[in-house]
């Protein structure tokens, strides 16, 4: 099986809870508070590994969450931060958020990694908010809790040179005559289903080169295998439009060479932008000859006269070759706006007024308070009061116009503002 376009589930660690408890030992009462932090949880990391070649084992695993960190301890003891989750993909793996497809990463290099999202941060145990005021505080923070995202996976393989005709029109041929690759060749159309890859050594030069599946008239609607398969010859610096030049079956090959150039527009005009070669295989059959002249008038490319079969002008293919790639940037991984999951800041706020007219507080600042700190516990519930002071909250919702009794939301809790 082989697949390359998939969408899975992942989810950093959260954090462990901060942990409430006293020290107790025999003769010391009223021991001071000792509870440990809660550890962070794991983040979800990508690494492009070599050996892998396409996405197929998502299809089986969709479901990926790192640890969670564990809670705090008596005795200052912090929890164990959660393990980080390595997922191993394709050298090549484009990941996108599945909902903006905006593009996230790009594992473009062996062996690198990327680390997609951040584990939550562990909640403080209650050792931590002990005061020279506030001497047993029985409360501690949640852990933040992560949320889970969907991603699409895409391998877009990396190669320097794709070769692009219809069926049977010598690709794998022209493939395993330039490289060590042995792709399936046969004397029917469809015979390559999934990408090839090989590496080309032309004097001192080397490049990799991408046989992909035939296209035929109509791939962009789905007709044949469709277009699909294209985005692995998508990054590639060139393209070699491999033509069959016999006219075997009544075919005509310059109108074969329209027809997938059309076919190659209509997927991306930037793939079809890309600078190309034309191969006009078959040159070894006895009917070849004569469909040259016509291929060349229409084609504003270089066209050369090959037998991927026999070798027949093969060095002069790859001199063309070689000699555009010099002239063209290196393979570079895509370009993009880095796009992440947003954390909000988590000391910025707004006061604003909500759709019935009361006074809001948003913001990243209330939403973690909101959610560190248990508001069913008084001691907890005065601490985040004492929060909103210190970080102006309680000043500038005076300045917004809160009165006396005024009710103000905080998050998803309301309260009265008391000056
Ligand atoms: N006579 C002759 N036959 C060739 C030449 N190149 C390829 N062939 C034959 O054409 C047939 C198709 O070759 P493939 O290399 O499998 O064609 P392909 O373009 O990879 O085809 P798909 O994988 O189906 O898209 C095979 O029977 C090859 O032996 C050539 O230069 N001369
Ligand atoms: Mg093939």
């Amino acid at each position: 099986m082989f697949a390359d376009k998939t969408k899975i589930y992942v989810k950093a660690g959260n954090g462990g809870k901060g942990m409430t408890s006293f020290l107790r030992m025999k003769g010391i009462a009223n021991g001071g508070p000792n509870g440990g932090d809660g550890g962070k949880g794991g983040d979800i990391v990508f690494q492009a590994d070599p050996s892998m070649n396409n996405l197929a084992e998502f299809y089986f695993k969709v479901h990926f969450r790192a640890e969670n960190g564990s809670p705090g301890e008596p005795n200052r003891c912090n929890g164990k931060n959660g393990a980080d989750l390595c997922i191993k993909v394709p050298v090549g793996t484009v990941i996108r958020d599945f909902e903006t497809q905006a593009v996230m990463a790009d594992l473009f290099y062996p062996d690198s990694s990327v680390t997609l999202l951040k584990g939550g941060r562990g909640g403080k145990g209650n050792a931590a908010f002990k005061t020279s005021t506030r001497q047993a505080p029985s409360f501690s923070q949640q852990g933040e809790e992560t949320k889970e995202y969907a991603l699409t996976l895409e391998l877009k393989t990396i190669a320097d040179v794709g070769l692009a005709g219809f069926p049977n029109a010598g690709k794998s041929t022209l493939l395993a005559s330039v490289s060590a690759a042995r792709p399936k060749i046969a004397n029917y159309p469809f015979t390559t289903l999934t990408p090839n890859l090989g590496v080309v050594r032309h004097y001192d030069q080397t490049f990799v080169m991408a046989d992909i599946p035939g296209l035929i008239e109509g791939a962009a609607e789905g007709a044949g295998l469709g277009h699909a398969f294209l985005r692995h010859v998508e990054r590639t610096r060139m393209l070699v439009q491999v033509v069959d030049l016999s006219g075997a079956e009544g075919r005509d090959p310059a109108e074969d060479f329209r027809i997938i150039d059309e076919e190659l527009k209509r997927y991306s005009e930037e793939l079809a932008a890309l600078p190309r070669v034309v191969a006009a295989n078959k040159i070894d059959l006895p009917s070849a000859a004569e469909h040259l002249e016509a291929l060349r008038k229409l084609s504003p490319y270089p066209v050369i006269p090959i037998s991927a079969v026999t070798g027949q002008n093969v060095k002069t293919l790859l001199d063309e070759v070689c000699k555009l790639l010099s002239t063209l940037p290196p393979l570079a991984p895509l370009q993009f706006e880095p796009f992440a999951y947003e954390k909000e800041d988590a000391s910025s706020f707004e006061v604003v007024r909500d759709e019935r007219g009361r006074l809001a507080v948003v913001g990243g600042l209330v939403e973690r308070l909101a959610r560190e700190v248990r508001l069913d516990d008084i001691d907890s519930f005065r601490y985040f009061q004492r929060q909103l002071r210190t970080f102006g909250v309680i000043d500038r919702l005076r300045a917004a116009g809160a009165k006396q009794g005024d009710i103000v939301v905080f998050s998803d809790i309301e309260f009265e503002f008391v000056d």
